[in-house]
């Protein structure tokens, strides 16, 4: 009879399965549209189909999503990238421009067809440097017909938390990437958002729970995130399922997402503020008046008063290097590859403060590297082909790559992996410095894992996971400044594997949005396909500085140059600006 009843429920959950894989099609046409979310400007964003906030996509596991895009911005490329997803066996519809495609060019349209084989939180965004804080930003949700949690509460939520600036990306970057802002002081926040607005009242009915599934879509800021009143239970993190685990305030970086389950209260006496405040540790200067809170209540009783917030004496959040994952993975411990990155910001030759790993800052090959992983065959396993400034390193099939990061630098930096999530098996505090392997010993048996994860300011991180996921894979800060500026590397995952995986099968589309960029599509970083170790024309970054200059002295000839050529007037107005020491 046993085997009987579990043929029956095998039988059961395959035609489960096999009913619910559905195709799941947006038709998306991005442009311009007007917002003015915190109610102190309205400003041109990107919203999709004339709507802004952009939709939230929702499918179920095993579902195929198709999301045809329409770029109708008229004077911006664009992409949309997939946060967390893996996309396993469809590296092409990962969305990172310069990695996996080309810009979808104004005027041109282009189709992302995966399956979706993992459960949780995710969210999507543009991948085109610079864009998504202008607001192509929001939530995609996968749910999970066997979610462990699911008994435990009985109807969800999204909450999305941002940062949210009164000018565009654009001239924001102009100015972060230049001479008049040698320190790479990012520009600082107008407001914080909620659901892309403020003063959110979320109606509550008594006795229920909630699963509440929060995601930080903001371009810098993290958020300290609590409910008055109410404890949260964290049971996901970045699409990995956890042991329940109680928190009062959580900290949620950039591109982090937690699902938290509340449970309301059995009466209705009262309604209760929620709080998204954001981490004024990462702004070199906080602006008079700037508001680094956003509000929102759980509305009981409508006709009941919405107080405000009461003040939350010390930032006290949950530490999520404790989480336990629902799955119980074991710690990786036998490491194949260790990848050691050492992160510093300093200046270039052209006076700007970029982001480095190893001393090398990230600059965008000609060639997307997928396309040079396709179109070289054999040579593909040669790092040197994909060019200078790309910080690549290559993985073999399956085995277990470490990635230690070292932080150089007084700011703290949300680390993303795109096609895994990762281990992380050590984690310091602040101050503590590069990481010392033969110091450290002892890891969690059960890692928490995640996608992405906080390093903090002067201290270190070290990451685990298996490369079973052949691809070109983006490693990056989600401080999109931080992209800008360079914090990136390129993680090329079995080349051959991903040769034999999407030989002939890159749609044309792909390719014909890069004809009208005029971009190449094969050979190596520079475009070269004769001869592939000849990088001649690659894109570069500006040259270092001169041997004997400390940064701070070549800062200020730099300077001094400048001043020389465009007159007193810059002295002056330079003098009038804030220097201070770079964090973040
Ligand atoms: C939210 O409420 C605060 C306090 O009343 C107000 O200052 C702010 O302008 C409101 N935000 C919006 C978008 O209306
Ligand atoms: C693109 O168009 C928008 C909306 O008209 C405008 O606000 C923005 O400045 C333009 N961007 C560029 C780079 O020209
Ligand atoms: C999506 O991909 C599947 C599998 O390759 C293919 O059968 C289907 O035709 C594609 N759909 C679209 C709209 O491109
Ligand atoms: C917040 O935004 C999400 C995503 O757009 C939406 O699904 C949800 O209903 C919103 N929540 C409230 C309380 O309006
Ligand atoms: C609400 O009432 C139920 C049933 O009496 C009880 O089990 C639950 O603990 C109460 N919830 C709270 C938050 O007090
Ligand atoms: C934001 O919240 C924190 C914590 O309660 C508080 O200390 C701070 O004063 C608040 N900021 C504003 C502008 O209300
Ligand atoms: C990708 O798919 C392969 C083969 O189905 C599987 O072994 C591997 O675990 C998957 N990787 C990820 C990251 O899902
Ligand atoms: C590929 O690499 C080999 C040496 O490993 C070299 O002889 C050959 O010329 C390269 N192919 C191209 C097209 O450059
Ligand atoms: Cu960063």
């Amino acid at each position: 009879m046993a085997i009987s009843l579990s043929h029956f429920l095998l039988a059961k959950s395959l035609l489960l399965s096999l009913v619910q894989a559905a195709t799941v099609t947006y038709d998306f046409d991005i442009g311009w549209v007007y917002a003015n979310p915190d109610g102190q400007a309205i400003r041109p964003v990107i919203g999709i189909n004339g709507q802004w906030p952009i939709p939230t996509i929702s499918v179920t596991k095993g579902d195929r999503l198709i999301v045809n895009v329409q770029n109708s911005l008229g004077n911006e490329s664009t992409s949309l990238h997939f946060h967390g997803l893996y996309m396993n066996g469809t590296n092409h519809m990962d969305g990172a421009i310069g990695v996996t495609q080309c810009g979808i060019a104004p005027g041109s349209s282009f189709t992302y067809n995966f399956t979706v084989d993992q459960p949780g939180t995710y969210w999507y965004h543009s991948h085109a440097k610079g864009q998504y804080p202008d607001g192509l930003r929001g939530p995609l949700i996968v749910h999970d017909p066997e979610d462990p949690h699911k008994d435990l509460y009985d109807e969800e939520l999204v909450l999305t938390f941002s940062d949210w600036y009164h000018d565009l990306m654009n001239p924001l970057l102009a100015f972060f990437m230049s001479v008049a802002n040698p320190s790479g002081a990012e520009p600082v926040p107008n407001s914080a958002l909620v659901n892309e607005t403020q003063n959110l009242t979320i109606s509550i009915t008594p006795g229920r729970t909630y699963l509440v599934r929060m995601i930080n879509i903001g371009a810098f800021a993290a958020h300290y995130i609590w409910f008055e009143d109410h404890t949260m239970q964290i049971v996901e993190v970045d699409g990995s399922y956890t042991e329940p685990t109680d928190a009062d305030m959580i900290y949620m970086t950039a591109a982090q997402r937690y699902s938290v389950l509340i449970t309301a209260k059995n009466n209705t006496d009262a309604n209760f503020a929620f709080v998204g405040a954001m981490d004024q540790d990462l702004f070199d200067v906080v602006p008079d008046g700037l508001n680094s809170n956003v509000t929102g209540w759980l509305v009981y009783d409508d006709s009941l008063e919405k107080h405000p917030p009461k003040d939350v004496n010390a930032f006290e959040p949950f530490d999520d290097f404790s989480l336990v994952p629902w799955d119980k993975e074991e710690l990786y411990d036998k490491v194949d590859r260790t990848i050691r990155l050492d992160l510093k910001m300093d200046n270039l030759d052209d006076g700007a403060n970029y982001a480095f790993f190893n001393d090398v800052t990230y600059v965008r090959p000609k060639v997307p590297t997928l396309y040079t992983v396709l179109s070289t065959g054999p040579n593909a396993t040669n790092p040197t082909i994909y060019g200078s400034n790309t910080n690549q390193f290559l993985l073999e099939p399956n085995e277990v790559v470490e990635i230690i990061l070292n932080n150089d630098d007084p700011g703290k930096h949300p680390f993303h992996l795109h096609g895994h999530t990762f281990q992380v098996i050590s984690r310091s505090d602040d101050e503590a410095g590069f990481y010392d392997p033969s110091s450290s010993s002892s890891f969690p048996s059960t890692p928490m894992k995640r996608d992405t994860v906080l390093v903090r300011p002067n201290g270190n991180a070290v990451m685990r996971f298996r490369a079973d996921n052949p691809g070109v894979w983006f490693f990056h800060c989600h401080i999109e400044w931080h992209v800008v500026s360079g914090l990136v590397a390129t993680i090329i995952e079995s080349p051959l594997s991903i040769q034999s995986q999407l030989a002939n099968k890159i749609p044309s589309d792909h390719y014909d949005t890069c004809l009208i960029l005029n971009s190449p599509t094969a050979g190596n970083a520079a475009g070269n396909t004769q001869d592939l170790l000849d990088l001649t024309g690659e894109f570069r970054s500006p040259g270092e500085l001169p041997a004997g200059f400390t940064a701070r002295g070549i800062v200020a000839l730099v300077f001094s140059c400048v001043a020389a050529f465009l007159g007193l007037g810059v002295i002056s107005w330079y003098g009038m600006m804030p220097v201070k020491a770079k964090t973040g």
